[in-house]
């Protein structure tokens, strides 16, 4: 494929960050300014320019016209920087103390001007090294609800419903995640990524009937079911946080899809630390995996009863049939994240970094085991008790 890349599309350095931050945006021209490049994301590249004299920050935030993870032979669409922007201010409406500001934007350089959020971590990177977060379950649960209830049909006229799904159409990215996620990990292709001790559990996954008709059903409400703007990408190393603060990040991936897909990876990736955590330290998380889905379930319930445009949304039954849909929907993609994130392309830290091979192989099982069991079973999750079961029971 041939890259599309607009004329005025220039890959910045730090010194043209520099200068772009002094002659466009925030700065005036006599400050002094440094400028260090620290994403270390698998797409872009995050430039942050600092005031030396006041302190003060900002980032520019660049899509690269390709995937960084592969090089130059991935072309990648410049327009993600367009609706990560436009995600972070429509979901800003509704949760402006989660998300960055955003200050300006580039579409030609494929440039977002934003708040820095240095005084804050990876949340990622955090609960690897021990950390934990004590608002982090609450904050998500609720820019769960208020997200994804506010762009839904739940929420929205729905010729402003249907104006944002077109407006967020997103297929390039989509398409890396019906792949990454949804496809390539379920049969035997090149771009996938495990160690020789995974082959066995990763032939038992590409052999099992019943788990990819499951797989097939959770990538068709993926590719059909327009609900709401999902974030579309939100795992840990998506989100900043301190033990006051949580700030979500990244949403270059949105698009209108299902609820529980952002419910699910967030989910997954909480799983992950269930399985490499123990003791208190583990129970930690559990309990962060159960509080996300109570705060989630109890603030979109909140807001339906309060602020539901839908004629059903008094109907006896409906809210829950619908929360349950996302409960059983969510667990089965948290399923197929820790099956990705295991034996696909793209991994986590938070098993990679296991130095031990022995103890790192035996957790890649747990999480191939868990993200079967979580897709086999995701249909008759009747509460988020039942997941946590599933958690406990592949860990035997
Ligand atoms: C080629 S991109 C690989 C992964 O990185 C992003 O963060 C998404 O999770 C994607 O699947
Ligand atoms: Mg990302």
């Amino acid at each position: 494929m041939t890259l599309t890349v607009p004329t005025t599309y220039k890959a910045l350095t730090e010194a043209t960050a520099i200068a772009l931050a002094k002659t466009v945006y925030t700065f005036d021209h006599a400050a002094q300014l440094t400028c260090r490049e620290i994403g270390d994301g698998n797409l872009n590249y995050v430039f942050q320019i600092e005031d030396t004299e006041t302190g003060k920050r900002i980032i520019i935030k660049q899509a690269l016209p390709y995937a960084k993870i592969i090089g130059e032979s991935w072309p990648l669409t410049l327009k993600r920087a367009t609706i990560e922007a436009n995600v972070l201010r429509k979901h800003g409406e509704f949760v402006p103390s989660l998300v960055p500001a955003v200050y300006a934007t580039d579409e030609e350089l494929a440039i977002t001007v934003m708040e820095d959020l240095s005084h804050l971590e990876i949340v990622r990177e955090g609960l690897i090294n021990g950390q934990n977060f004590p608002r982090l379950s609450k904050d998500i649960g609720e820019y769960l609800a208020l997200t994804l209830f506010h762009t839904s049909d739940y929420g929205l006229h729905p010729f402003e419903k249907k104006r944002l799904a077109a407006e967020f159409s997103n297929p390039e990215l989509c398409k890396i995640t019906e792949d990454l996620i949804f496809t390539d990990p379920f049969f035997d292709i090149d771009t996938n990524d495990y160690e020789p001790q995974l082959q066995s559990a990763a032939e038992a996954i590409w052999s099992d009937r019943k788990l990819q008709l499951e797989v097939a059903k959770l990538k068709k409400s993926f590719l059909t079911e327009s609900e709401a703007l999902l974030h579309g990408d939100l795992h840990t190393g998506s989100v900043f946080a301190s033990q006051t603060e949580t700030k979500v990040i990244d949403p270059e991936f949105g698009f209108y899809g299902p609820i529980g897909f952002d419910v699910g990876l967030f989910l997954a990736n909480l799983i992950f630390q269930s399985i490499t955590r123990e003791g208190e330290n583990r129970q930690v998380i559990v309990d962060d995996i159960g509080k996300t889905w109570e705060v989630f379930a109890s603030s979109f319930g909140e807001l339906w009863n309060k602020q539901s445009v839908e004629s059903f949304r008094a109907t006896e039954g409906y809210l829950e049939y619908v929360l349950g849909k996302v409960l059983t929907d969510a667990t089965g993609f948290a399923g197929c994240e820790l099956i990705r994130r295991t034996i696909g392309l793209a991994h986590v830290k938070d098993l990679d970094s296991i130095e031990d091979t022995e103890k790192r192989t035996s957790f890649k099982k747990q999480a191939l085991e868990t993200g079967r069991a979580l897709i086999l079973q995701g249909q008759q999750t009747a509460s988020i008790d039942d997941l946590l079961e599933i958690l406990e029971e592949a860990r035997k």
